[in-house]
Order: C-alpha cells, then sequence, then structure tokens
C-alpha cells in the first residue's frame, strides 16, 4: 500500500562507542536472530534490510572535559546515520537497531531535516531510565550515550566537535519512565519546557493518561513523532541485556499499551530500538522482548501472543 506506515527498513547500527563495555554492536544479529524481520513481514507489512550501516572513520578534536572517549566515533556516526535516516524516512519508517543510545543523535539530525524538508514540526517520544541530556561539558562517565537527546535538542556544548543540528524544541520530547538523572541533567531540564514522566507518574497516573495528551498535541500540529526506545525503559526483570539497568522499570504490558496506542496513532515516522547488549542477555530473551514491542508498535495486537504450553 502507498502508506508510510505499511513500509518500513530496518538499519542496523552496530554502534557501542556510546558505552563503557562492548556488546551493543551485536545488537543488530540479536534483534535478526529473535526473528524481528519474519515477525513484521507477517503484519503483512512491506519491510526491507538495509543490513547494517558501515563504521566509516571519524575526526575530531580532542575535547578538554578528560572523561569524554570516543569522540571521533560518535561524530563519524552521527553523520553517517542522519544521512540514512534522512534518506530513509522520506517514503518508510527507519527502524534502527542499535547499537548504544549514542546512535539516536544521528537518526534524529535526520529525522529533524526531513521533517523541515517537510514542513512538519517533529516530536520525540524517548522512552528511558534516563534522560541522555549531557553536554561534552557536563558528562562524568563520558560515555556519549549519555548526551544525544542534549545534542538534538540543541543544547549548547556541541558546537566545534558536530555540526548543529536542525535543532527539536524541547517543548516536542516527552520523556517517559525516567528514573535515573545526574545532577547537571536536572539543572539543564529545569531551565526547559521539555515533559518529563518519571516512573512515579507512571505509577500514578498510568501509561495512557500521560501518552494520550501528547499523542493529542502531535496529530494536531500534524507533526512527525520519532519514538527512541531504549532497553533500559523497561525493568530489568524483563530486560536484563543492558548495560545501565535500574530497577524499577515499566512492565510488559506498561510497554505494549504504548506501543499499542502509538500504533493507532498512526504518527510514528521513525523508530530507534537501542541499548540491547547481548552479551549480557539470557537467550536472547531481551532481544525477543524488545522485537516484540517493535512489531506492536508495527501493528501486533494485545491477542496475537502464543500460548506456551508445557
Ligand atoms: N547519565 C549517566 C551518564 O551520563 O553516564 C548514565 C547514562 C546512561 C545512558 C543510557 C543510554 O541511556
Ligand atoms: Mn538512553
Ligand atoms: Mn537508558
Ligand atoms: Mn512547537
Amino acid at each position: 500500500s502507498s502508506d508510510i506506515r505499511r513500509r518500513c527498513t530496518l538499519i542496523g547500527a552496530r554502534v557501542h562507542e556510546g558505552t563503557g563495555r562492548r556488546g551493543c554492536d551485536m545488537g543488530p544479529s540479536a534483534y535478526r536472530a529473535a526473528g524481528l524481520h519474519e515477525a513484521l513481514r507477517d503484519l503483512g507489512l512491506d519491510i526491507r534490510d538495509a543490513g547494517d550501516v558501515p563504521v566509516v572513520p571519524g575526526a575530531a578534536r580532542a575535547h578538554p572535559n578528560p572523561a569524554v572517549h570516543d569522540l571521533a566515533a560518535f561524530v563519524a556516526w552521527t553523520a553517517a546515520l542522519a544521512e540514512i535516516a534522512y534518506a530513509e524516512s522520506k517514503a518508510r519508517i527507519p527502524i534502527l537497531l542499535g547499537g548504544d543510545h549514542s546512535l539516536s543523535a544521528g537518526t534524529l539530525s535526520g529525522i529533524s531535516r526531513r521533517a523541515e524538508r517537510e514542513g512538519r514540526p517533529l516530536f520525540v517520544l524517548w522512552l528511558d531510565a534516563h534522560a541522555d541530556f549531557h553536554s561534552l561539558d557536563t558528562t562524568t562517565s563520558g560515555n556519549l550515550h549519555g548526551v544525544p537527546l542534549a545534542y538534538a535538542t540543541g543544547r549548547p556544548g556541541f558546537a566545534g566537535y558536530l555540526p548543529p543540528p536542525v535543532p527539536i524544541p524541547p517543548g516536542h520530547v516527552c520523556l517517559m519512565g525516567t528514573r535515573s538523572l545526574d545532577p547537571a541533567e536536572r539543572a539543564a531540564l529545569a531551565g526547559t519546557d521539555l515533559t518529563v514522566h518519571d516512573m512515579r507518574a507512571i505509577d500514578e497516573h498510568g501509561v495512557l493518561a500521560l501518552l494520550a495528551p501528547f499523542l493529542g498535541r502531535v496529530a494536531r500540529e500534524n507533526g512527525r513523532l520519532h519514538v527512541s526506545l531504549d532497553v533500559d525503559f523497561l525493568d530489568p526483570s524483563i530486560a536484563p541485556g543492558v548495560g545501565t539497568t535500574v530497577p524499577g522499570g515499566a512492565t510488559f504490558r506498561e510497554a505494549h499499551l504504548i506501543m499499542e496506542m502509538l500504533h493507532d496513532s498512526g504518527l510514528v515516522g521513525s523508530l530507534d530500538l537501542v541499548e540491547l547488549n547481548p552479551f549480557l542477555d539470557e537467550r536472547g530473551r531481551t532481544a525477543i522482548v524488545m522485537a516484540d514491542l517493535a512489531a506492536s508498535l508495527m501493528g501486533r495486537t494485545v491477542l496475537d501472543r502464543p500460548t506456551r504450553s508445557y
């Protein structure tokens, strides 16, 4: 069908330099092993697998913050992924198979340029235990998976190292699942109108009451919606395959209800699946949970789960 929502492209991004450990580079393979391609094909979608984005050498000036590492790789990935996200989002839904969350600096750059080209505002739903809102100056870990949202929303501190993005207004961003914020991130967020629905808000109000108004606003403004799903949004009991687990995350059904609402909204133009580390997983179950969530976003309903008979 001509509907963009029926056409999607899997794009592997073997990004691991944004974390302090190896493993996320195996993420794309794990999603394919989990059968994501077949799951989306069985939904009747026009699905294409673009393979994995080739790693290109990067160059970057040294940064005065001694903690920052692999900045050159971040620069290179951001440029490469911005280009492919921009191109692929013209007529299809790019689904980025990560790879750590630093890849979203590239995805968001490309999608933001696409939205600008379409003359539509871009909105972002960031499902994560964290805000990923550090600048190159404020990060203490130096792990650049902690900076992509700051970069994409035009926060100062990247000039001279990365090209300025088409900035996403912070007021167009909704964080859900937040439960681990560094002091510098809190301070930076306090100065913006970015929406933060932490886990306490989810407990008190439920995901429907928090998400519905945001989706209504995106629809009213004829917006494009990018969804960035970090494995650590989920409770570690269902998604252990990630390097930055935080107790007290979203349940299986809270996560699926969000995906089902997103599908029904018809607003999602792009998706990042990030931070999967199969090396930390148990028999691929985190990849399977994440692939199932992606399938829900693309149309798998609550009734489509297989009954396990013992
Ligand atoms: N805020 C902490 C840091 O900057 O190191 C933890 C960041 C975790 C980032 C993961 C991708 O969500
Ligand atoms: Mn993240
Ligand atoms: Mn996270
Ligand atoms: Mn606006």
